[in-house]
């Protein structure tokens, strides 16, 4: 994208679109396949309805060192089996780049990986949160309503989702006995 960064003024609506965007993203849970836990409340979920699992509404700009991309998140509400929804996460492909979340409504956790340590933190209104350099990162959302978040990273920051698609995250939030847990796979 040949793209040259202007002063402008964005505007976060009700719901959490970010206006203007410049690209939007829809994901669903048949584009998570395999990255719930329980691959048999996965399958029924997907049987009975592909839901919409978080949208992404984004403001792009060059993809250089010094320019910052600016967007939104708008997680919805739901869980797979007890598993809560929760955004694919991902690496920056550029390790180095960090990240800075600014909670806009709703409330879940942010969860974060490198290496063999793992972290997870508060999501929700008012909530800043720093994804430091080389951290994987991935949003859940443990609530009743929409998670929304602001985002600002890096022009050149990238995105490795494979690692993740491939070694999975080493968290995992659910519902038991009706309270959120982290549990963490290693
Ligand atoms: C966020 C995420 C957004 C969606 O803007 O891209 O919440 O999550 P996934 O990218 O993991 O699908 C961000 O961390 N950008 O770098
Ligand atoms: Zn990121």
């Amino acid at each position: 994208m040949n793209l040259t960064s202007k002063p402008i003024s964005l505007v976060v609506d009700e719901r959490g679109e970010l206006r203007p965007a410049t690209s939007t993203i829809e994901r669903r849970l048949s584009h998570m396949r395999g990255m719930y836990a329980d691959a048999e409340a996965e399958r029924a979920a997907l049987a009975q309805d592909d839901a919409l699992v978080y949208e992404v509404y984004q403001y792009d700009m060059p993809e250089f060192v010094g320019e910052l991309v600016v967007c939104t998140t708008v997680l919805h509400p739901g869980k797979v089996g007890d598993e809560f929804f929760m955004t694919k996460g991902h690496f920056h492909e550029q390790r180095d780049r960090a990240e800075v979340y600014y909670g806009l409504s709703g409330e879940g956790r942010l969860l974060l990986a490198k290496d063999d340590e793992f972290a997870d933190v508060p999501m929700g209104a008012s909530t800043v949160a720093y994804v430091p350099p080389y951290w994987a990162h991935r949003t859940v959302n443990t609530g009743d309503e929409p998670l929304v978040f602001l985002a600002v990273y890096p022009g050149d920051a990238g995105h490795d989702y494979g690692t993740i698609e491939t070694d999975g995250f080493p968290q995992l939030v659910v519902e038991r006995d009706g309270a959120v847990a982290v549990l963490s796979e290693r």
